[in-house]
Parts: structure tokens; C-alpha cells; sequence
């Protein structure tokens, strides 16, 4: 599986699947969900209401994932994953790295080739950004995906591109 780096919007890219940095809801917000839906357009939102109709009445738990198609974006899927808030007292880097491999467990089901991770975590829920990016590139390498061809990690902006890239 080959790893790169693009710094850009996540939006954008022609990945088959690309990672949504949801919460539990998963009926949006803000950073890289808001974006999501918002270009996606109604039909990420109207599948993701069903997904809480029916498999997650309850909200998708922290460190989960779950596919819908990717309405207006060039994707074809978008997977939902829900990262854990950063905390300083207690230690949920297994919930971060659960993302990561749940995420790439749902892109292999479907069938995906090509997948585009956002930084989860690091934005709104305050994950420091080197420790992100660490967990992020060492639990996809470590993380078997059969038929993942390429993982990419899309970096919003320089700083996030440059910590990345420094981990990898
Ligand atoms: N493309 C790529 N990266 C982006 C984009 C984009 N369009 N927009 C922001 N980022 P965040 P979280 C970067 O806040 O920390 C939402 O309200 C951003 O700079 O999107 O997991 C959800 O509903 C940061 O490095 O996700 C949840 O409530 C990274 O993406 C909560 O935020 C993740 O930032 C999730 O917070």
C-alpha cells in the first residue's frame, strides 16, 4: 500500500472513499463534516439519518466507521468516523487508531482502491497535531487492507502538511 501526503481540501479528492471526521450524530457539523456536506449535498445527510433510523439509533460510538455514497463529491463513498475528543488526563490514542483501521476495514468491504484520510481528531476535538499524525501514519501502516492501493492523507494547511510529513 503506498502513503502520500496532499495538502489541499479533502473535498477535492478523487479518491474511491474519502474519511469524514463526523461525530456521533453524524447529522454534520463543523471542519472537514461541515465541508463534507456541505459540497456532498441532501443525500449524505439523508442516508446518514437512516444509518440512525436503523444500525445506530444510539449514535455511531467513537472509534467506529461507516460508509454512505458521496452524493455531489468526485468520491464514490464517504466513511463516516467519529474521533475521540483530546484529553490530557487519559489516554485515548487506541480510540484514534481504531479510526484509522476501522475506517480502512469499511474502504476493503466496499471494495475501495484509493482512500483519503483527513487529520481526524486534530481540529475542533484539539488532538495535537504531531501525536495525530504519528497515530495516523502508524496505524495505517501497520493495518492490513486487502485491495487498498493507495492511502492518502489530505492536509488542510502547511503546518499539518509539514507535522505529516515529518512523521513520515
Ligand atoms: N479538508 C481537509 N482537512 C480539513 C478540512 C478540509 N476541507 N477542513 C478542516 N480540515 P475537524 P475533528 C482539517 O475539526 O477535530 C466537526 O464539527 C482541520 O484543519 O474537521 O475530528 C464534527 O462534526 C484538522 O486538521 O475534525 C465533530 O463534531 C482536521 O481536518 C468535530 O468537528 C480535523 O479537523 C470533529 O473534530
Amino acid at each position: 500500500m503506498r502513503i502520500t501526503l496532499v495538502q489541499g481540501d479533502i473535498t477535492e479528492q478523487r479518491a474511491d472513499a474519502i474519511v469524514n471526521a463526523a461525530n456521533s450524530s453524524l447529522l454534520g457539523g463543523g471542519g472537514v463534516d461541515g465541508a463534507i456536506h456541505r459540497r456532498g449535498g441532501p443525500e449524505i445527510l439523508a442516508e446518514c439519518r437512516a444509518l440512525r433510523a436503523s444500525a445506530y439509533d444510539k449514535g455511531l460510538p467513537t472509534g467506529q466507521a461507516v460508509a454512505t455514497t458521496a452524493g455531489r463529491l468526485p468520491a464514490r463513498w464517504v466513511i463516516h468516523t467519529v474521533g475521540p475528543v483530546y484529553s490530557r488526563s487519559e489516554d485515548r490514542s487506541h480510540l484514534l487508531a481504531s479510526c484509522y483501521r476501522a475506517s480502512l476495514g469499511v474502504a476493503a468491504e466496499l471494495g475501495a482502491h484509493t482512500v483519503a484520510f483527513p487529520a481526524i481528531s486534530t481540529g475542533i476535538y484539539g488532538w495535537p497535531l504531531d501525536d495525530g499524525a504519528r497515530i495516523a501514519l502508524k496505524t495505517v501502516r501497520e493495518t492490513p487492507a486487502p485491495g487498498i492501493e493507495e492511502v492518502s492523507f489530505v492536509l488542510f494547511d502547511a503546518t499539518a502538511y509539514a507535522e505529516f510529513d515529518r512523521a513520515l
